[in-house]
């Protein structure tokens, strides 16, 4: 008999390497307006965590309350889900990644949930750095609530009834980056090679992914004058670069001449590759991407792709050096002081 390692048995046909079938990370069928963007996000959900190969038992999905929040009861029915309160979000995801470290934290939210009332909770999330990849399905109004103009509208841009934006508009990816965010990304709801990309990316990354994605609201801002409706996007889509994902289970093959493309590995040990289309960019530069945004925004294009990566910036839960498992598991030795230890704390207080 030979002494030759045999190679593991190839997964079953239409299923991915962990042998689950596309089926297993779908969720219910959708009460959202036909057309919505926010629908068109969650069938590059389903893709991309079933391409990479993500166990839906491991998922925690997060949200608030909008037309965007109830997107997660629409992929991974079998994993862990909580909606929360309009705007809290943040507050859970860190809750839920303190908890068990070992999850796979995806929030989904809207403009008016983050950028309105959950803005306090955003901005520290992003400052510790919390493990989770954050979508913003960004589409300039509150859908949900009948379509009034929210924080991230464009100065200038027509309601549905006609009535101009007179206010400047957040932009979430500026405001993520400044405040130390270290994966930064922008798509739009159709384009789906590009969000699956940068989707499977988010999931070799390690720390907060902002994901804000415009996500056409059909009912109450797909008209002309509006600046997050499916024609806008489309004919002002400044393209960063074409954006491909190598998992960290294939093997990398570099095949690009110098100056052509840039490879960016991830903390799984997977590849992003980036070919230039059209703009010299350099995405781990913290200055060049904030005055692109800039300069793409007065000119009134879209900026898509992935705008700002660091990798060296630790995670929330690496700094507080938190235990690799979850604390329901830990035994009561383990998370209650000892009396000796009780007594020595009671003596320093005397
Ligand atoms: C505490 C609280 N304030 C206000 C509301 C009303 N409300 C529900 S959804 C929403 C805004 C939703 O907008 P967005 O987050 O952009 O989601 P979309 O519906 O556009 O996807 C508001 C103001 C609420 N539900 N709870
Ligand atoms: S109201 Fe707008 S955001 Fe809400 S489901 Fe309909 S199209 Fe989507
Ligand atoms: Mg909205």
């Amino acid at each position: 008999m030979s002494s030759t390692m045999q190679p593991p048995p190839a997964a079953p046909k239409n299923t991915n390497r962990l042998g689950y079938t596309v089926a297993e990370y779908k969720g219910a069928d959708s009460t959202l307006c036909a057309g919505c963007g926010h629908d068109a996000v969650t069938s590059q959900i389903i893709k991309a965590f079933y391409e990479y190969g993500v166990e839906p038992w491991r998922v925690a999905k997060l949200s608030g309350i909008g037309c965007s929040s109830k997107t997660p009861a629409y992929f991974l029915s079998r994993s862990h889900g909580f909606n929360g309160v309009h705007g809290r979000m943040p507050a859970l995801a860190t809750g839920v990644m303190l908890a068990n470290k070992q999850l796979i934290s995806i929030g989904v939210s809207g403009d008016g949930d983050t950028a309105s009332i959950g803005m306090g909770q955003f901005v520290h999330m992003l400052r510790r750095n919390v493990p989770m990849i954050y979508i913003i399905e960004n589409n300039g109004v509150y859908g949900l609530t009948k379509g009034q103009f929210s924080a991230t509208a464009d100065y200038g841009s027509k309601a549905k009834g006609g009535a101009l934006n007179d206010l400047p508009a957040i932009d979430v990816c500026a405001l993520a980056i400044e405040l130390g965010c270290n994966f930064v990304c922008r798509s739009f709801a159709g384009d789906p090679k590009q969000m699956v990309a940068l989707l499977k990316a988010a999931l070799g990354h390690k720390g907060t992914t902002l994901f804000d994605i415009v996500s056409p609201c059909v009912t109450f801002n797909n008209h002309d004058g509006s600046t997050k409706s499916y024609k806008y996007a489309k004919d002002h889509e400044e393209l960063l670069h074409e954006i491909s994902y190598v998992p960290f289970f294939e093997q990398i093959n570099v095949e690009y001449k110098e100056g052509e493309a840039k490879d960016v590995e991830l903390h799984d040990g997977s590849h992003i590759r980036l070919r230039k289309a059209g703009l010299d960019y350099d995405p781990t530069n913290k200055v060049q991407a904030l005055q692109t945004l800039r300069r793409c925004h007065d000119s009134g294009e879209l900026l898509t792709g992935l705008i700002y990566i660091d990798g060296s910036k630790p995670d929330f839960l690496t700094l507080l050096n938190t235990v690799d498992e979850p604390l329901a598991t830990l035994p009561q030795e383990r998370t209650q002081p000892s009396q000796e230890d009780l007594n020595e704390i009671m003596a320093e207080l005397m």
